[in-house]
């Protein structure tokens, strides 16, 4: 598998170190109980003696696993220092992950639904959960941390190797939990740079329906996801539950606000209670959210 961290090769090493003496223990003591099933078995021996124990040979099986299992925790003690040990000239981004996508947030306010870094530079993630206990996974990086709602978590890595890597959710989050995978995009920094100016002076376009991780719940082709589609939305009149009584409402600019603000004011008929409110969307992006929903006709 790619190994694309700085710090990628330490978990790599320990991994091997304790795979390897696992593998080499369990052939040893196989072959050993199955010589000793055949040395020592009832046949050859009708009248054993009895054996009241051996101090040497009980130190032995006491020390030599103690230190193995002690390498195996300097080892792995060693790369955790330096995964928890964020270094301070590191760029920061902060990672919200809700049900069901990831968002990314860089130092300009720039948003993303691809985690955007240049190569050969630290970078700190602040890990936010809008909602329950997500799990910031990429494997490439050899790098697991949770977000944790209520608790400023964070992580760090400097990718050291230009491409593309998978980035999951690692702890189950509801039903649909496999759909938050998305990239990390590693390139080189003057392409970093570029892009970083290019998304903040373009206009909002659809793409704030995935950055928000609206088009993780609200199809834009018409099917059926955990809402109801953004497609052929507008203007059509639907049987919604407020406050547990069924009322029916037209869909229009009004109502895609109340819904987009307050989530749980407005339940379409049909469709379960989990949207979640959006802590920084500003007025301007909904009105361009509002937009889009209108031009999908
Ligand atoms: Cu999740």
């Amino acid at each position: 598998m790619d190994s694309a961290s700085s710090y990628s090769v330490l978990v790599d090493k320990t991994f091997w170190l304790i795979l390897g003496s696992s593998i080499i223990m369990l052939f040893a003591i196989t072959a050993t109980m199955i010589w000793f099933v055949f040395k020592y078995s009832r046949k050859r021996n009708p009248n054993p003696a009895q054996i009241e124990g051996n101090a040497i040979l009980e130190s032995i099986w006491t020390i030599i696993p103690t230190i193995m299992v002690l390498i195996m925790f300097f080892s792995g003690w060693a790369g955790f220092k330096v995964m928890r040990n964020i270094p301070e000239d590191a760029m920061e981004v902060t990672v919200y992950a809700r049900k069901w996508s990831w968002m990314f947030e860089y130092e300009n306010g720039v948003q993303s639904s691809v985690l955007v870094v240049p190569v050969d530079k630290n970078v700190k993630l602040n890990l936010v959960s809008n909602d329950v206990i997500h799990s910031f996974y990429v494997p490439a990086f050899r790098l697991k941390e949770d977000c944790v709602p209520g608790y400023d978590n964070v992580a760090w890595f400097k990718a050291i190797e230009e491409g593309e890597y998978n980035l999951f959710c690692a702890e189950y989050c509801g039903d649909q939990h496999s759909n938050m995978i998305t990239k990390v995009k590693v390139i080189n920094s003057e392409e970093y740079d570029t892009w970083l100016v290019e998304q903040d002076t373009k206009p909002i376009g659809i793409d704030i329906l995935s950055i928000n991780g609206c088009t993780a719940c609200h199809s834009l082709d018409g099917s059926k996801l955990v809402g109801p589609s953004f497609k052929g939305l507008f203007g059509i009149t639907e049987t919604v539950l407020t406050d547990g009584e069924e009322r029916t409402i037209t869909v229009d600019e009004e109502y895609i606000r109340r819904s987009i603000k307050e989530p749980m004011a407005d339940i379409t008929a049909g469709y379960p209670p989990v949207m979640i409110t959006l802590p920084n969307l500003t007025d301007e992006d909904v009105d361009a959210m509002i937009q889009i929903i209108k031009d999908l006709k």
